[in-house]
């Protein structure tokens, strides 16, 4: 599967390193990919992650669901 979410409040690339380690930590996440200027982090991902475990994976990063 592959979904956009909105988030809010990424910057740079610490930002970018944040979420990527966090998102990429979920097992079953195959493709991470963040847009500063969108403010979007685009990720593919099949069973056991899901939608929900990303957003809260981004959520414990630190960052808001835009
Ligand atoms: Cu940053």
């Amino acid at each position: 599967m592959k979904i956009d979410i909105p988030v809010k409040g990424m910057t740079c690339q610490h930002c970018v390193d944040k979420i990527e380690k966090f998102v990429g930590e979920l097992e079953g996440v195959s493709y991470i990919e963040v847009d500063l200027d969108k403010q979007s982090v685009h990720v593919e991902f099949s069973a056991p992650a899901s939608a929900e475990a990303i957003e809260e994976a981004i959520l414990d990063a630190g960052y808001e669901l835009g």
